[in-house]
């Protein structure tokens, strides 16, 4: 699916701005607020999550549906002789679109793009748009929610008879949302929204390949295959232009929807020196006014797991930096530009080079903006929570195979996006029949990462601390990822033992053989909480944590990165583990460093991207 743009051919029109909101019921919402103004609305900014927006109401502890509603207005000669789209970037966690009262489908996930095609149902003049959205996260859903009011980071006393009373209590008169995962459940329609016009016969996608490279400035070989839609485009039609950073044309191909370009002197996309091109896609007049165009970038640059060693354009590359979210204060997860860049200047201000996207793929702005700054991306899916029940749910797989599907559908052209991470901390270690479910459900699901992905990138399933003897399935990724909190949850406050403990796990991966980079390591920090000895929750000791930890992947070269935990404090649902969130960020929620960062920053300053 190609993000929409605004070309010779195509126009888009921005949805985004103030719609208007109510909330409904737990299980439902009345269908006349899908045909017919809402009555008494809340205004609610799009793209924005709902629950930080309004103070009258409690919407952070809202269970259930709402609707968002709005008019389109559509000008006629947008609409003549062409198709128009409605998309949504991505609506949390569940959604049903209404036009004009029509029902034009659903979407269930809620990190990744859909689309509805409104040619025959789009008036010229106003259109009431009405999207109804599900913020319940279950057993089924992706991430995982768990049933019956049992908070992940809450007091789970069970057993005393009046815990388990108040319990029932709540689940009958006050449903929560209870996240399998350490993340507020920000929802609604937390991304753009956009109606696209695009010519009746059309390009549908456009995958770009780097086949081969010689050194910077040599020829390389892309491949390119592009889709056609709609009635009367053929192969014969289609024209793809290479066009570099300055504007030149520099290869050219006609004729085919797929085929080889040679670029005679090829510059690459590097981490830390980016360069892209822009492959200009056009479907010549098929019969009607305008032929389509569509332009998309692309990094010429390859990437291989060789031996216990990630290569990018066949160097050894060492993954500095942290798993992220997409959260800021009144946002929440909303999408937000001034965001992503203020993060991005503090990714190269850190020295760092690289993210994950935990714990889910985030909107595409930034995955652009990781592209033109040389920034590494590992790219995973919203399947965070899973346990041992889910790994022989037939429905479940399905539903996870076309997250991933739809994934690298997205992300595939993505220069910056170099991993695939089908999942974060599955729980997995329990031995016996249920470690070997767990393998017979992640086996196919990498096979599938590797048959999907046209550019053919390494899959990993990120690991929790865990029995790593009695784990089947992390040995069997490309690249082993460990998220280990030594020192903090485990071995807490005491450095010595933490660091001991490491080396005796380390040993056990040196004898696997492969690459292995850490994802999560780190300690909850309040700015402000000092101590000469620094104990627990202060500066000192997340710097010292940092120090210690990171002096011993220094003694193995087959440690490919270190990803800390979190780039910066995020919030999360409340619980007596988190003081307004989780404070493990080497930044405040509000960016602003803690003492770690300054380590870390020389320390990254120091490490060479390539080893
Ligand atoms: C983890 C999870 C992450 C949590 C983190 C923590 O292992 O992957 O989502 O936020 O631990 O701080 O507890």
């Amino acid at each position: 699916m190609l993000y929409p743009q605004t070309n010779a051919a195509r126009t888009v029109v921005s949805l985004d701005g103030v719609w208007n909101f109510r909330t409904a019921g737990a299980t439902d919402y009345p269908t006349e607020w899908t045909d017919a103004p809402l009555p008494e609305p809340m205004p609610m900014a799009v793209p924005g999550s709902y629950n930080d927006q309004n103070d009258e109401t409690n919407l952070r502890a809202h269970y259930g549906w709402v609707v968002y509603q709005r008019t389109v207005e559509v000008p006629a000669a947008l609409l003549k002789n062409s198709r128009a789209v409605l998309r949504f970037d991505a609506a949390t966690h569940a959604a049903d679109v209404y036009l004009n009262g029509e029902k034009l489908g659903s979407h269930k996930g809620g990190f990744l793009p859909f689309e509805f095609d409104v040619t025959d149902k789009l008036k010229a003049g106003s259109n009431l748009l009405a999207v109804a959205i599900d913020n319940r996260v279950n057993q089924s859903t992706l991430p995982v929610g768990n049933e019956g009011n049992v908070a992940f980071f809450g007091s789970d006393n069970a057993g005393i008879p009046s815990v388990e009373a108040g319990k029932q209590w709540a689940l009958e008169h006050t449903p929560q949302n209870m996240p399998n995962f350490d993340f507020f459940n920000f929802a609604g329609l937390n991304r753009h929204v956009e109606l696209y016009i695009t010519p009746k016969s059309y390009i549908a996608d456009i995958a770009v390949i780097t086949k081969s490279i010689g050194g910077e400035g040599e020829p390389a070989v892309i491949g390119y295959d592009v889709t056609l839609g709609g009635e009367g485009a053929a192969p014969a039609d289609v024209h793809v232009s290479i066009v570099d950073a300055s504007g030149a044309t520099v290869a050219e191909a006609s004729g085919a929807t797929a085929g080889d370009i040679e670029i005679p002197a090829a510059h690459l996309w590097n981490p830390g020196a980016a360069y892209l091109y822009t492959a200009v896609v056009t479907l010549a007049d098929a019969g009607e006014e305008v032929g389509d165009e569509y332009r998309q970038t692309f990094g010429v640059r390859t990437i291989e797991v060789k031996g216990r060693q990630f290569l990018i354009n066949g160097k050894p590359f060492y993954f500095k930096g942290f798993g992220k979210h997409e959260d800021s204060f009144f946002h929440g997860r909303g999408t937000d530009q001034v965001l992503n860049v203020k993060d991005v200047s503090l990714i190269h201000w850190l020295g760092a080079n690289s993210f994950r996207t935990s714990h889910y793929p985030y909107a595409e702005n930034m995955y652009d903006l990781c592209d033109r700054e040389g920034i590494v991306i590992i790219d995973e899916t919203p399947a965070v929570g899973m346990s041992w029940p889910q790994y022989t749910d037939k429905a479940l797989f399905e539903h996870h195979s076309q997250v991933i599907r739809d994934m690298i559908a997205r992300d595939k052209n993505h220069p910056c996006v170099v991993m695939w991470s089908i999942a974060n901390e599955p729980w997995y270690d329990q031995g016996g029949e249920k470690s070997e479910n767990a393998l017979k459900y992640f086996t196919p699901l990498r096979d599938l990462v590797h048959e999907v992905d046209p550019q053919g990138r390494p899959a990993t399933v990120v690991c929790c601390q865990n029995d790593y003897t009695k784990d089947l399935v992390t040995r069997t990724m490309d690249v082993v990822c460990l998220n280990r909190y030594y020192g903090w949850y485990n071995l807490s406050g005491n450095l010595d033992a933490a660091c001991y403990a490491l080396n005796v796990e380390l040993d056990f991966w040196d004898e696997i053989g492969k690459p292995v980079m850490f994802t999560e390591y780190g300690a909850d920090t309040v700015e402000g909480i000092h101590g000469t000895h620094g104990e627990m929750f202060s500066e000192e000791y997340q710097r010292e944590y940092f120090a210690r930890v990171d002096a011993e992947f220094d003694k193995r070269d087959w440690i490919i990165g270190e990803q800390l935990w979190n780039f910066a404090d995020f919030s999360t649902i409340q619980g007596p583990m988190r003081v307004e969130g989780n404070r493990k960020g080497i930044l405040t929620r509000d960016r602003q460093p803690k003492m770690a960062a300054h380590f870390l920053r020389d320390r990254w300053k120091a490490i060479p991207d390539f080893g």
